[in-house]
Order: C-alpha cells, then structure tokens, then sequence
C-alpha cells in the first residue's frame, strides 16, 4: 500500500506530464514494486482530476489484448483504462498534434453498450448488451520517457497510453458477427497495418468480458451509453504532421482522421 502522500506525488508527476505535453520518469523507477492495485488506483485518482476539471467519463478501453502489442511490449496480460469526452476526435477530423509527446494510432473496435454488464458476463451476455459497433482508431501516447515503461504497473497508472480515439460515424446496430472481420489501416493512402478482428483477444466481445471481469474487482461495472474500445489488433504507427490515417474494417465501414 502507498502513502497517501506518495499516491499524490505519483499522480501530480503523470498529471502534470499530461497537462504539460512534458514527459515525465516511469514510476517504478520511484517505486519498484508498484502493485497493480495501486497503479490502478493512480490510474482512477488521474480520472478523478480530470472530472474535477470538466471532463465527462465516456467508457473505456482495453489494452494489450493483442498478442502482437503484449510482444512488442514484453507483457503478457490485458490492462484497461478510462475515456472520456475530451478524448473524442470526430471522424474525418484534423487532430492538432501540437500537445502529443509522442503520438501512435492503431486499429480497433468499438462497442456502444446498451445495457448494463458487470461482474462474470459471458460472450453471449455481451453481444445481446451491445447496442451499436463500429470502426475506431485509437491515438496514444505514454506520458513516459521515449514510450517505454516496461511494467504493467507503469502503463496502467498512466491510463493506459491513451490520449484520444475516434469512432466512426458509422455505427451499427444489431446482429453482426464481429469475430473475423478484415481490417486494414492506411497512412497517407497506403496500407501499413492488416489484421482480422479476431487479433483482440480472439473475439473482440471477448476483451469486454475481460473488462467487466477487471472492472468488477475494482467496483465498477458498465453502464448503458458508455463506449468500450476493445483494444488493437496489431502494433501502432508512430504520428506526425500531415499524415492522413484510415481504417477499413469489412462490414463496418471506414474511420479516418488527418494529422495537424
Ligand atoms: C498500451 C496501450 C495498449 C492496445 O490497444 O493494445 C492499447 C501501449 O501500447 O502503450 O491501447
Ligand atoms: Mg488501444
């Protein structure tokens, strides 16, 4: 267990880092044996702040549901973190790279949820609770030095590397197998990144099962409304100026974003 005191300073140090466009030293450099518990609850004292200072809780997110991303990472279980409504960029819209550290864009999916999940849900629960899915790019960024952090304690006190995410303005509602659809993203008009859907953790309804279940051991459940962006299905691209960014995922459609 932390200090109060010591989970304020590890707080204000990725607080600051994220408000400044300044990064900051990852936090086990600080606190070696930093445990999950206590990352994620720098993670919800993060969200806290950024309530207090206006923001609107939209969802979440799963990360490292990819085997591609744990390897590239070198961890080896999904991790989730908190969207909210500042974070949302609209489809086709610029996105002013100007306070990223340094920015990357990967492919995902998105889910509406329409009714509420929490605890042990089953596959089958999911889909009948999702009202709407669609194409989503998700923007990160690690508020650490150089995006290494090397711990899952690290990445989860720092929300999960999330910075942004864009869905596409199509969505869909109803039945639609989601379990092994083709996705490709583009930069600038040429394809960088392929994938089926079934890289999120083998079925991306799947990464919300394993969302309520983390969600659940922290008190915390889905609500109708919310968003939950069910994590990439292969490594991120690094951003910059003037890139062009698509995502075509069979039968959802497409979602785009340009680069400021
Ligand atoms: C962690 C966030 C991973 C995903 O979809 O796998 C993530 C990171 O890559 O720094 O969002
Ligand atoms: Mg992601």
């Amino acid at each position: 267990m932390l200090t109060p005191e010591l989970m304020e300073s590890l707080t204000d140090q990725l607080d600051a880092a994220l408000q400044s466009g300044r990064e900051c030293t990852r936090l086990t450099l600080q606190v070696p044996d930093l445990s999950l518990d206590d990352a994620y609850a720098i993670q919800a004292a993060g969200v806290e702040r950024r309530v207090a200072r206006g923001e609107r809780i939209t969802g979440y997110k799963m990360g490292l549901t990819s085997k591609a991303k744990r390897d590239q990472m070198n961890l080896n279980s999904p991790v989730y973190g908190v969207l909210t409504d500042r974070m949302q960029v609209p489809d086709n819209g610029p996105f002013s790279l100007s306070f990223g550290i340094h920015p990357k864009i990967e492919p995902e999916i998105a889910f509406l949820i329409g009714a509420p999940l929490s605890g042990h849900v089953t596959r089958e629960q999911v889909r009948d609770a999702c009202m709407g899915v669609s194409a989503a790019l998700e923007i990160l960024d690690s508020r650490y030095v150089g995006f290494k952090y090397f711990s899952l304690p690290d990445v989860i006190a720092d929300n999960c590397s999330s910075s942004h995410y864009v869905l596409s303005s199509q969505m869909f509602a109803g039945d639609m197998d989601v379990g092994d659809l083709a996705m490709a993203m583009a930069i600038n008009g040429t394809v960088v990144q392929t994938a089926s859907s079934a890289a999120i953790s083998g079925h991306p309804l799947d990464s919300v099962v394993q969302l309520c279940a983390m969600l659940a051991e922290h008190g915390k459940s889905l609500l109708p409304g919310q968003i939950v962006l069910a994590g990439a299905a292969t490594l991120a691209e690094a951003l910059s100026p003037g890139l062009d960014v698509t995502l075509d995922v069979e039968s959802l459609g497409r979602v785009s974003v340009r680069m400021a």
